[in-house]
């Protein structure tokens, strides 16, 4: 039953998929969902924002063009089948909070964020419910406002992160597949979350830095300066995790080739800065830094990294 006792206007298990993040990765499952089934969830700290449907256009690998619209999510008379959580790593905690009590307990909770502390911080705080995270190698950008453009098809790999979740996963993958991108379910979602992780660590930070698209890194200074410090750190917290262990070559092998595969792609932490927004440096190389001091493993070169970028957020007027 809807928070307000109203009467539901769809009907549960149509398929209505509620957005919380209306940003690109937000905007690309909504553009491929089946129309109408996608809404997104107003942000309480923007009380204008619930007005107008949002419009945009979806510039798809294919070279096709699709026009999207898609309504906002209205709690007193809409019950969603699904919640997919597309905002940065930092926002999560806080806009959950105001969502979830809108929310019947049983609708799962889907996690897209980059990096890693901020899934585990909301399966703690809703541990009954049923909540999944989400790594995705989709590539999407919005460089204009009602312009979102998916820059190369990729895949997502969905998994359970509370004990509720489990049941649930077979059907969520299959409402995320309706949309035609590829998605599989796994049972080592925080492996492939670390995965991710490490490459982010590997080229975020560096991008941002220089201003730079992610393949301009293999030639950069400041990257061939400090690339295998990092690797070294992070292949001793995997250790130190007890996590499946990587060479520092290995690591550096793998971060190269993503970052040549993905040459010209602005990387998200660069289209932060560039943007003035805050990057999510605290749950990319800082995660590493906290998880390292726990452990009693120095990270300077992490450290030294998560305070630049700090600074460049400053300087550009965060
Ligand atoms: O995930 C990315 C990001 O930009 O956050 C990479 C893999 C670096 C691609 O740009």
């Amino acid at each position: 039953m809807a928070a307000s006792g109203l009467v539901p206007s769809n009907r549960p298990g149509d398929g209505t998929v509620a957005i919380l993040g209306a940003g690109s990765l937000g905007r690309l499952w909504a553009g491929y969902l089946p129309a109408g089934t996608a809404l997104f969830v107003p942000r309480t700290d923007s009380p204008d924002q619930s007005r107008y449907p949002v419009s945009y256009q979806l510039l798809c690998p294919d070279d096709t063009e699709r026009p999207v619209t898609v309504a906002w999510f209205d709690p007193a008379c809409q019950l969603p089948d699904l919640l997919l959580v597309t905002t940065k790593a930092q926002d999560t905690l806080a806009a959950l909070e105001t969502v979830m009590p809108m929310l019947p307990e049983h609708t799962p909770v889907v996690l897209f964020q980059n990096g890693m502390g901020s899934q585990q911080a909301v399966a703690a705080r809703w541990p009954d419910r049923p909540v999944l995270a989400a790594s995705t190698t989709e590539g999407a950008n919005r460089p204009a406002a009602d312009i979102t453009v998916h820059a190369g098809r990729g895949q997502t790999w969905l998994g359970a992160l509370t004990a509720s979740a489990n049941p649930v996963i077979t059907k969520v993958t299959e409402t995320l597949a309706s949309t035609g991108l590829e998605v599989i379910p796994t049972a080592a979602i925080l492996q492939r979350l670390w995965d991710k992780l490490i490459i982010n660590a590997g080229i975020n930070p560096f991008t941002a830095l220089l201003d730079c698209p992610n393949g301009d890194l293999l030639t950069a200074p400041l990257f061939l300066e400090h690339i295998d410090a990092l690797c070294r750190e992070i292949s001793q917290l995997l250790e130190a995790e007890k996590l499946p262990t990587a060479s520092p070559q290995a690591l550096r092998q793998r971060i190269e080739q993503v970052a040549t595969a993905t040459a010209s792609n602005t990387s998200s932490m660069r289209a932060d800065v560039q943007h003035g927004r805050a990057t999510e440096i605290d749950y990319i190389n800082g995660f590493m830094v906290s998880r390292g001091a726990r452990l009693g493993l120095p990270m300077p070169v992490n450290q030294m990294l998560t305070e630049q970028v700090k600074q460049l957020s400053t300087n550009y007027g965060r």
